[in-house]
């Protein structure tokens, strides 16, 4: 019989329902479970591309929409052969934001059509599961400002939330909407018991593709 393989978790959610936070606490949750697990966040700044990346969100560097959504998404396909090796040694992999950000966030821009923002990372590893942080924008407001990079501003995240329910609508993907203004330990709590759930559900399943 084939070697069980971890399960591909992603965190999405509005900036501030604790994707980060989350994320960190259910692989240290896992590991101290006895799981193997990593963390990935999206966008990855350390890479060349992210870098490039990072330069564009704190408003270093002006680079055009199609040419940015571009670079979010190879800055996720470099990190395709390692995810997959990991995945099929039965590590579970938790991604802090994925192609679901990337969609939503260029197609808040308004002049994207859904089908085309998707193109791009058609083929990624699908997520086993696809956790939606969800927060009020009043809450998500009681835990600070944004902040001055790109994109964070209280317009721009309604339209990207509005995306986000859009992308939802696709019954092909598990996703599973959270109630984030939990505290963090209830919040993870919960998390930890979906994850376990879904690890054990797909541990024999092929890694499917996602949008194909
Ligand atoms: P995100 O990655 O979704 O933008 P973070 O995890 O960075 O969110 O959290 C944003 C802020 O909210 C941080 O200051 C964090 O400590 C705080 N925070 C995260 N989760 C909670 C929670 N459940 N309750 C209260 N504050 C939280
Ligand atoms: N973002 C993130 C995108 O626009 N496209 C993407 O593909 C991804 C993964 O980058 F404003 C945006 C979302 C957010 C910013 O912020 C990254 P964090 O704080 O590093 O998640
Ligand atoms: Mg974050």
């Amino acid at each position: 019989m084939a070697a069980r393989r971890g399960a591909l978790i992603a965190l999405e959610g509005v900036d501030r329902a604790g994707k980060s936070t989350q994320g960190r606490r259910l692989v240290q949750g896992l590991r101290a479970a006895g799981h193997k697990a990593d963390l990935i966040r999206f966008p990855d700044r350390t890479t060349e591309i992210g870098q490039l990346i990072s330069s564009y969100l704190v408003r270093e560097k002006d680079l055009e929409d199609h040419t940015v959504h571009l670079l979010f998404s190879a800055n996720r396909w470099e990190h395709v052969p390692l995810m997959k090796e990991k995945l099929h040694q039965g590590i579970t992999i938790v991604v802090d934001r994925y192609a679901f950000s990337g969609v939503a966030f260029t197609n808040a821009k308004g002049n994207f059509c859904l089908d085309w923002c998707k193109q791009p990372d058609v083929g990624l590893p699908k997520p086993d599961l696809i956790l939606f942080l969800q927060l009020s924008p009043e809450e998500a407001a009681e835990r600070g400002n944004y902040g001055h990079e790109r994109y964070e501003s209280s317009s721009f995240q309604e339209k990207v939330l509005q995306s986000f329910y859009c992308l939802m609508e696709d019954k092909t993907l598990n996703w599973k909407t959270v109630d984030a203004s939990q505290s963090i330990e209830d919040l993870h709590r919960e998390i930890k018991s979906i994850a376990e759930k879904t690890m054990e559900e797909v541990q024999n399943k092929p890694l499917e593709e996602l949008w194909k």
